[in-house]
């Protein structure tokens, strides 16, 4: 798929999300054809009330035995704190979940577990006391769309394993929309197999897996795709922030379909969350790879319209990918390296691997491993000098503000083009969207 029809899929989703679906005051089971029941859950609810906004259910275990394809859960503000996973540990190395979302929607249905409009319902697992690996929520189905969720507390309770989880996907065709993923000992949204997921205007930050077997943070990524067989259809990142996560900030190892990620940021990985102290990887973006090993039918990714800044190792990393995986119009500011092409070729040498257009690096090490490397219309290449000038901001603060009303990232001036800059229609034509004579470089476009 191409890199402008992600796009149109995106705002559509959008779209088709911010239409207002009618919450009827008080009632259950109000049939709407198109719009299916709604349904309510609040943190003081009972499972044996109606479901009704007056009568809200407890749990959403509970409502998923009710919900149907079409139907919109509402939570209700408050927090739903988790104390036992559903199963029990089968030994100190086994995986328990907390919630289990195995019920499908359908493609133009889905199952909807929607904050309550204005509301933040926290999903807090920070009292799990299970010893073994947990998840917080397991999405084991199909067509389901998460909204509007805080995720949070996730723990390690030994030192046995590497990570446990906030939300661990195997479906497919789902969305995960507006959560606020954190303090997870682990990754935040992981996708472990499925395709056609969505992952919309999502923020996963602070994780940190302080009881890994491998080393503190070597495992908690903000988002992670990983293992998904080839065939299972892509997988979309779009308006995503990770940061100050203990190891990555979006991590694509060994995974086998296409991942598109666009329009996204990540900061200040690989660190222990709230410090300068080194913890794990610190890739913003590492993309692809498999254990430093050469694999056939490796798949190219795409990353699009994305800021990497301050992460400690790289920017944007091909992570000894096999093949050349597409990186457009992002921008990598004060990375250790802002782009690390090294990728591998047959007989396990280092070469680059990797198509670059319109992409800016300013400040710390540019670029490393471009022998091999497909590289035009970069900042590197055009021979350019950079200053503070060509930028209406860089400050590294303020990246985590609160997000517009339908999700959509803050509007800041950082890094974004000074209007005499001279990298504004300095590009070519990558096939996403521009204004004026021809793209510019970085991840925003000048008016
Ligand atoms: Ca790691
Ligand atoms: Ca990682
Ligand atoms: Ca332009």
């Amino acid at each position: 798929m191409r890199p402008t029809q992600i796009v149109a899929r995106a705002l559509l989703v959008t779209a088709v999300v911010a239409s207002p679906i009618a919450i009827v005051a008080g009632s259950t089971g109000v049939s709407n054809a198109q719009d299916g029941d709604a349904y309510y859950v609040a943190p003081d609810g009972s499972d044996s009330a109606a479901g009704t906004e007056a009568e809200p259910w407890a749990s959403i275990a509970h409502a998923q035995s009710v919900a149907e394809a079409g139907d919109t859960v509402y939570f209700r503000d408050g927090t739903y704190a988790y104390t036992e996973a559903e199963g029990n540990c089968g030994s100190q190395t086994d995986r328990v979940n907390a919630i289990t979302l195995d019920k499908s929607g359908s493609e133009d249905e889905p199952i909807n577990y929607w904050a309550y409009p204005e509301e933040t319902p926290v999903f807090d697992f920070s009292g799990m006391t299970d010893d073994c690996r947990i998840k917080g929520i397991s999405v084991t189905g199909d067509s389901i769309h998460l909204k509007g969720l805080e995720v949070t507390g996730v723990p390690q309770n030994n030192d046995q394993n590497a990570e446990s989880w906030g939300i661990w996907v195997s479906g497919s065709g789902n969305t995960f929309e507006q959560l606020d993923i954190h303090h997870i000992m682990g990754t935040g949204l992981f996708i472990d197999s499925g395709g056609g997921n969505l992952v919309l205007n999502t923020d996963s930050h602070e994780n940190f897996d302080e009881r890994s077997t491998d080393g503190p943070g070597e495992n908690a990524d903000g988002f992670g795709s990983h293992y998904t067989p080839a065939g299972s259809g892509e997988n979309v990142f779009s308006g995503c922030r990770a940061w100050w996560n203990g190891d990555d900030g979006f991590d694509l190892i060994s995974t086998y379909s296409p991942v598109t990620i666009e329009n996204s940021w990540a900061w200040l990985n690989g660190y222990e969350p709230g410090t300068t102290n080194s913890a794990g990887n610190g890739a913003g973006f590492k993309i692809g790879g498999f254990g430093a090993d050469w694999e056939d039918g490796a798949p190219a990714h795409t990353v699009t319209g994305s800021v990497a800044f301050d992460n400690k190792a790289q920017g944007f990393y091909a992570n000894h990918h096999p093949v050349a995986s597409e990186f457009f119009n992002n921008t990598g500011y004060n990375n250790g390296t802002n782009f690390s092409m090294r990728g591998i070729d047959e007989g396990g040498n280092a070469v680059g691997r990797g198509t670059l257009r319109n992409n800016i690096a300013y400040t710390g090490t540019a670029t490393d491993y471009m022998d091999g490397t497909d590289s035009e219309y970069n900042s590197w290449d055009l021979g350019v000098e950079i200053s503070d000038a060509d930028f209406q901001s860089v400050s590294t603060e303020g990246w985590d503000a609160p997000r517009g009303e339908d999700g959509n990232l803050p509007e800041l001036p950082h890094l974004r083009l000074a209007e005499d800059s001279a990298l504004i229609d300095a590009g070519t034509d990558v096939g996403l969207p521009y204004e004026g004579a021809a793209p510019d470089l970085g991840a925003f476009e000048s008016p």
